[in-house]
């Protein structure tokens, strides 16, 4: 089989015992089958950029990193990707910003990521770019001569063609990726709003799952990304995972939990859940101290304003709640601005009553998954999830909400800690069925194989 080249913004480098993330344990095994290589930005910033490559061998897996300049985090990295693409992509046209520079310094990088990478693709090699930060990398590639297959994936959703318009040359940012052979998306959702761009914009040509354009084609296809389902059990299963989950449960002195884990993101929608929980306190009193929020929430992109923003309004907003609800002995939301290992996480979802993954709009979301593989088949908890997560298309059996109705949310809060047994247990199996057929390896998988 031919060997594997992936590109990412940041590599994910294998820690001796450390957590892992799904996408890094999908990817080294399949790196380190065919002595592959995993090449992206080393998350180090230098004054002048040299374009030196460093690489190393993290358990069987090779990494080549470079460092980026100041210029290139702030136009590139904290700037196009993070101020326009990320909230265009997710429907805030009104976050999304446009500065001649952030284009440029996108554009450079991605020429920079290519430069470098060349010289490391032989003859043969399958190279699989990933996520919006990306995007023109396989049109650089191809101009400097590269053959090779070469496929992209989006992790996050594609916006509505109405949203795209909004960016300044997008016409020339959508065609850029008919450089790549196969185009990948999380749902048929994302896959449809790209068809439809490709059709109205371009003037393109669809026959079946082949797009093409002018004298280029590529194939699009939906792709959903899976939960390294055995190594998650695995984890919730561990000693590590049962400590977490008795200390948890010691600390909550009978009262129900509902959990939340999500990195701190305008897109999680965590305002929105704070209200939806605000209003069940509101309409159902008795359950005031019988019911405790834990929400994990590690901050993300710190230097971007927009997440200074949503920081300052959470700790508002929580603070506010929980100082006109609390009692000497109870508080309703405990929440926690770090991460947490992986397995402590199994432990914490599987001692909760009910999920709640409410983003406004998320390419998959993967915690949803995560949360029905951690739970105790004989008691499972809920999954509350919202529709606009990519997720609610596979995982049917959850309780799905509009996440911007505080209403909606406090009746399936309410729904979620009443609901009987059989009906926990059939709709955790369904979801589970569903989740142990769409792994991160057939994922990884049906993604390559089109590739190939
Ligand atoms: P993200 O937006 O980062 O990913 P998500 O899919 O939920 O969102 O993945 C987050 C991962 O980080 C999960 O594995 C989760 O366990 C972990 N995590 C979150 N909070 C944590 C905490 N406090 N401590 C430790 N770990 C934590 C993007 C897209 C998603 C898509 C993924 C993968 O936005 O829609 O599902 O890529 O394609």
């Amino acid at each position: 089989m031919s060997r594997l080249v992936v590109i990412s913004n940041r590599v994910s480098k294998w820690k001796q015992g450390g957590a892992q993330g799904g996408l890094a344990v999908a990817l080294n095994s399949a790196l380190r089958q065919n002595n592959g290589l995993w090449f992206g930005w080393s998350g180090q910033r230098v004054e002048t950029f040299t374009g030196h490559l460093d690489i190393e061998e993290h358990g069987g897996v090779r990494t080549a990193t470079i460092d980026l300049d100041e210029q290139d985090v702030d136009e590139y990295y904290n700037g196009f990707a993070n101020r326009t693409l990320w909230p265009l992509f997710h429907y805030r046209i009104d976050l999304a910003e446009y500065e001649r520079s952030f284009g440029e310094g996108y554009e450079r990088v991605n020429n920079r990521f290519a430069d470098t990478v060349l010289p490391l693709i032989e003859p043969g090699d399958a190279v699989w770019v990933h996520d919006y930060h990306l995007i023109p990398l396989g049109y650089r590639l191809r101009k400097l001569g590269c053959n090779n297959k070469v496929g992209f994936f989006l992790h996050t959703p594609w916006p509505p063609t109405r949203l795209l318009v909004a960016l300044p040359y997008h016409q020339r940012l959508v065609e850029s990726l008919f450089a790549y052979d196969v185009v990948g998306f999380q749902t048929e959702e994302w896959l449809e709003s790209f068809r439809h761009y490709c059709e109205k914009e371009l003037g393109a040509n669809i026959d079946g799952e082949t797009i093409s354009y002018g004298d280029l084609t590529l194939k699009a296809i939906a792709c959903p990304i899976g939960l390294d389902h055995t190594e998650f059990l695995a984890a919730s299963q561990s000693e590590d995972a049962d400590k977490a989950h008795d200390k948890m449960r010691a600390s909550l002195q009978d009262r129900k939990l509902i959990v939340g884990v999500d990195r701190l993101d305008y897109s999680k929608g965590l305002e929105e859940r704070f209200n939806g929980l605000e209003r069940f306190f509101t309409d159902n009193p008795e359950q005031q101290r019988e019911v405790v929020m834990v929400q994990i929430a590690p901050p993300s992109r710190g230097e971007v304003e927009s997440y200074q923003e949503i920081r300052a309004a959470l700790d508002a907003q929580t603070g506010r709640i929980n100082g006109a609800f609390a009692h000497v002995d109870w508080t309703p939301i405990r929440y926690a601005n770090r991460g947490y290992p992986r397995v402590e996480l199994a432990g914490i979802y599987r001692a909760a009553k009910a999920a709640l993954v409410t983003p406004l709009r998320d390419g998959m979301n993967l915690v949803a998954k995560e949360f029905v593989v951690a739970q105790d088949p004989e008691d499972p908890g809920v999954l509350i999830l919202s529709r606009f997560a990519g997720a609610s298309l596979q995982l049917t059996e959850a309780l799905l909400v509009n996440p911007y109705s505080a209403e909606e949310l406090s009746d399936a809060i309410s729904t979620a800690l009443a609901m009987p047994l059989e009906e926990r247990q059939r709709r955790w199996r369904a979801m589970m069925d569903v989740m142990e057929k769409t792994d991160v390896i057939w994922w990884r998988e049906k993604f390559t194989q089109y590739l190939r």
